[in-house]
């Protein structure tokens, strides 16, 4: 089966966006007087929890306060994740954030081809919104068809319920349909969903278990940055992931489940 849209994470695919949310989040404990720094050990460690919010919530039952004490922090949740919100989105804005190697070109193609994109992520709207405009511009926010994310799911990764959501929402099988994520836990997430996915870790998710991916590059790639070893290793039309060579793995994925269901 051919193709018809792209369904891509964001925090670490289309931006390698973690040590800013790490910087938002220190400035919003800073700014409300909790004492709390998460280091870059800390954070990565933190990390395994998605969602703002699940990860501060998780930071203060693993402390040592008494239960009051939590009780009483764990009623300041959303305030302290809006302010780091408003902190995150302001550094984006001033264009702290680059996109990740490839990922205008491959969406550009995309577009191009015909195929339709849409985001699945854990992240606010706000943040997505901050970065699709500080990458693209006004027409940032018309790129995608369907932008799934944040607390439109009750359940979010390594649940499938955030790519179910992008899925129904396009109206397509995922069989139609590529992710790209950069994590285990949206690995799991995209692969509980039916979905072939390409996998770009970063630092802060590397040396996961990305076992179950249909794809693993450092990147994606492109003329001015090509994937070291590419072509010749995983891509063989270039040391970049283009459409035509994504229509071909698909193609080869489907040929593959097709021998499974045979053999
Ligand atoms: C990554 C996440 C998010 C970000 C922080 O989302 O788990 O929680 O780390 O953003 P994804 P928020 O990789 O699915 O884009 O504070 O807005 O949650
Ligand atoms: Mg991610």
């Amino acid at each position: 089966m051919t193709t018809e849209a792209l369904i891509l994470d964001v925090d670490g695919t289309l931006a390698d966006t973690e040590e800013v949310h790490r910087q938002a989040f220190n400035q919003a404990f800073e700014r409300l007087h909790l004492g709390w720094q998460w280091t870059a050990a800390t954070y990565r460690r933190l990390l395994a929890v998605t969602g703002g919010k699940e990860r501060i919530a998780a930071f203060i039952d693993e402390s040592s306060l008494p239960p009051a004490q939590r009780r009483a922090l764990m009623a300041r949740v959303p305030e302290i994740h809006a302010l780091k919100t408003d902190v995150y989105t302001s550094i984006v804005r001033d264009g702290g954030l680059p996109l990740r190697p490839g990922v205008e070109r491959l969406l550009d193609e995309a577009h191009e081809a015909g195929l339709r994109l849409a985001i699945a992520s854990t992240t606010t709207a706000a943040n997505i919104d901050a970065l699709l405009q500080a990458a693209w511009g006004a027409r940032g926010l018309e790129l995608f068809d369907v932008i799934a994310c944040g607390d439109q799911v009750r359940h979010k990764k390594p649940a499938p319920d955030i790519y179910q959501l992008a899925l129904d929402t396009l109206g397509l099988p995922p069989e139609r349909c590529i992710a790209f994520e950069d994590s285990t836990n949206g690995l799991r997430s995209a692969r509980a969903a039916g979905l072939w996915t390409v996998v770009t870790p970063t630092f802060w998710t590397e040396g996961g278990d990305f076992t179950a991916a249909g794809l693993l590059l450092p990147h994606l790639g492109d003329p001015q940055q090509p994937i070291p070893g590419e072509p010749g290793g995983r891509l063989r039309q270039a040391a970049w992931l283009g459409v035509d060579e994504l229509q071909r793995l698909a193609c080869a994925r489907d040929a593959d489940s097709v021998h499974a269901l045979f053999h």
